[in-house]
This record gives C-alpha cells, structure tokens and sequence, in this order.
C-alpha cells in the first residue's frame, strides 16, 4: 500500500486539501480515460440525458457536451473496480483508516468551450453526516492547466464557518452567498492543475470550484468520496444507489461519533432525487 508522507498528511490536517501530481499510475489513468471516452462517444447519440450521461446545454453529436456520469461505480466495472478496491482507496484508508465506507462518486467532464461553472460550496451540507470526517478524492484524466477550469480550493476554510448554501429567502441554492464569497480570504485560493494521473483530496467542509471551461480541451475529473465509519449519513439521499455507502476497509464502526458543530441541513430531497450540483446551481443561480 502506498503511504502519504507524514508532511503530507499533516498539510492536509492544516490546509483540507492535498494535490498530488501525477500520482495515479498511467495505466489506471489510460483504463479510466477510455472508459470516460466510450461515454463521450455515446452521448453523441442522445439528444437528452439518461439515467448514467447528464448532459449540459449546447449538447450536440458533433459537440457533446456532457456535465457528468452520475454514480460512476454503478455504471461500469472498470469504474467500480476502481472506486471499492483501486488505489485510492489506499489514499482514502490512509487517511481516515482502518474503517472507511466509500459514498459516492461522479465524472464530471467540463466540456470544451462551455463547460459551466460551479460556484463556491462545501459538500457536506449535500448529505449531512454525524461528523466531519468525509473526504473527495479527484483524478484528473487528461492535463488539466489553469485556462482548463480546474478546481479551486480555499485553503484552511474547512476550519472556517459552515454556510447554509441558501439564498437571503432561505431557498436552498447550493452555493455561499455573494456576501459570503466576498469574505473568504482570496489570498487562500488555490487552483489546482496539474498533468494527467494527478489526484485531489478536499475535505468535506473545504471551501471549493471552479470556473466555466472556456478552453477547447475537456477537463474530465473523476470524483470519489469515502467517509471514516464512524461518520454516519443523516439523509436517505444515496440509498437507492448501487455501491452507496459499503465498506471498503475495516468493518462497522463499535460507535457513532458525533461533532459538536452543527451542519445545516440540505432540502428533504428523499432517496436518491437529486440529480447533480449543477441543475441545481443552474437553476437556482443561472
Ligand atoms: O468539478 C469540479 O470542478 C468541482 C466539483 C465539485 O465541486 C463538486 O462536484 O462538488
């Protein structure tokens, strides 16, 4: 199993984050690019989104533009054997181990010349869980540099207050309000690119996005988030999903932990009724 560094571990403690360069071996990075490609080439048949490709505006066969495969580890065995048993589960067991339950994942593509936004969040208040614990590794499958949209992190913020990501009206919106975002420490923001294999861990309260991709290259991010066992979910929302919070380390926590700081609760979306951070931004921002 390969191990963080002490440095890197503690970095993470203190900043919330990691971006190790061209960590993922190639051949992993090459198996999950040609699956992300099958994908791609499909949605150039659908003229709406399906259960597995969400599509953005603009989608056209000659220009797909795709937001993201929702749920990826459902979709595809090289995506599942990736996601229960690939080496970022090493990255996830050596830094919230030994018990760890893998959540979710996603594939959010950022497509060339459109690919939209998604404003600064946490992710925590999408699915609520009894401590602060869960994490997001990303991979990023092509070289992503800094005109291509990579994400954007606020470095320490998970230290930082919990917004609830809704509107002045208490509309749910997914995102920190303008007033919000106005005081975060700009000279804390940290764009992380970096070449193809390159990996991303932000905790769960970490401040984060990223811009349009405005570039002609698609910026396809593979997105996975695993959570100590003992962090326990307080919403329904990933029951109906395949793979939703099995144990990929360890077994079942002895107990629940539980943090004093309280998260805000997101809308009572039920099991499994929200599609994706961006329709939601979209249509409550856009
Ligand atoms: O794809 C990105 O750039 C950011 C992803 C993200 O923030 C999310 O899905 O919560």
């Amino acid at each position: 199993m390969r191990r963080l560094t002490p440095d890197e571990k503690a970095r993470y403690a203190r900043e919330g984050y990691l971006c190790l360069e061209g960590w993922l071996d190639p051949d992993w990075v090459d198996r999950l690019a040609a699956v992300a490609d099958a994908f791609v080439e499909r949605s150039r048949t659908l003229s709406q989104s399906t259960a597995d490709i969400l599509l953005g505006p603009g989608h056209t066969p000659e220009h797909p533009m795709l937001r993201r495969i929702p749920q990826t580890v459902a979709f595809h065995p090289v995506f599942e054997a990736f996601g229960l048993t690939g080496p970022i589960v090493d990255l996830a067991e050596d830094l919230l181990g030994p018990d760890v339950r893998f959540h979710h994942s996603k594939l959010n593509f950022k497509s060339a010349g459109g690919g939209e936004e998604i404003r600064w969040h946490q992710d925590i208040q999408f699915w609520p869980h009894s401590n602060y614990g869960p994490l997001t590794i990303g991979v990023y499958l092509t070289d992503v540099d800094d005109d291509m949209a990579p994400m954007g992190v606020f470095a320490g913020s998970h230290r930082g207050p919990l917004s609830r990501l809704r509107d002045d009206q208490g509309a749910w919106t997914g995102a920190l309000s303008d007033a919000e975002a106005a005081r975060l420490d700009a000279s804390a923001l940290r764009w992380l690119a970096g070449p193809r294999g390159t990996v991303t861990v932000h905790n769960c309260r970490v401040v984060h996005g990223s811009r349009a991709n405005l570039s002609p290259r698609m910026r396809p991010l593979l997105l996975h988030t695993y959570a100590p066992c003992d962090a326990i979910p307080l919403t329904r929302i990933m029951d109906p999903v395949k793979f939703a919070n099995v144990i990929v380390r360890g077994g079942p926590p002895a107990y629940a932990r539980f943090d004093a700081d309280p998260c805000p609760m997101p809308p009572d979306w039920g099991a499994g009724e929200y599609s994706s951070i961006f329709s939601v931004q979209q249509e409550k921002l856009g």
